[in-house]
């Protein structure tokens, strides 16, 4: 399989992360690509009509995007404990703190837009509080739930890789204030799937 990536996703790096976990990280060829919605990369389009990474290329079958889909295909391709747990409020919570997570990533990269991405004279501060708002909130609501975190899942991972691409990007700081996500975070950034996959690189509009 070949993993359409970029160095410096969050969400690229969070199905690279999973793969690492679930012990698929050797069957997978890293492909690096450098998208942006004003800058059009065709072999990413031909695979994900959205333009964007992570694209999951399997043999003989279709490719497959986003990192949620990702990461739940190849939770269906090992053999260890599944990192989505199946039933109960566990399923819900796990699911939940992926979404947070998706939306952390999500605000970040909506707020670089507003202070470094855009043409100063289209920037919208209004727009960067609002979204600056969401991730202090879901800091807030991590400290909380991560207090008792429980066994590895998909939350974890989609959270630890928003959170150090928030840190990589200078974007907020999560830790002032929040010790409990600060020592859960520190700990899930020395994981070898963590070490085994840095963030790199600049965005290229
Ligand atoms: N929800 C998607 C988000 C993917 C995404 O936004 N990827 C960015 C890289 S960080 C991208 O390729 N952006 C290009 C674009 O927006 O056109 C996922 O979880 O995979």
């Amino acid at each position: 399989m070949k993993l359409l990536y970029q160095t410096h996703s969050p969400y690229a790096r969070k199905a690279l992360v999973f793969a690492h976990e679930v012990g698929l990280a050797g069957v997978i060829e890293v492909v690096n690509h450098e998208t942006s919605p004003v800058r059009r990369n065709q072999a990413v389009f031909a695979a994900n009509p959205l333009g964007k990474v992570p694209v999951l290329l399997r043999p003989g079958l279709s490719a497959l995007f986003d990192s949620d889909v990702i990461c739940a295909y190849l939770d269906t391709l090992h053999d260890l404990t599944s990192l989505f747990p199946s039933t109960g409020e566990a399923r819900w919570a796990a699911l939940r703190m992926q979404a947070a997570a998706q939306g952390m990533a999500d605000a970040g990269i909506a707020l670089r837009w507003e202070t470094v991405r855009r043409p100063q004279a289209q920037r919208y501060p209004a727009l960067a509080e609002g979204h600056a708002g969401k991730l202090i909130a879901a800091y807030d609501w991590l400290e909380a739930e991560l207090s008792d975190p429980g066994p590895l899942h998909i939350g974890h991972i989609a959270v630890a890789t928003a959170l150090d691409w928030l840190e990589f990007r200078s974007l907020s700081d999560f830790r002032k204030g929040r010790p409990t996500l600060t020592r859960w975070f520190d700990d899930f950034a020395r994981r070898p799937s963590m070490l085994a996959t840095p963030l790199s690189g600049e965005t290229q509009d």
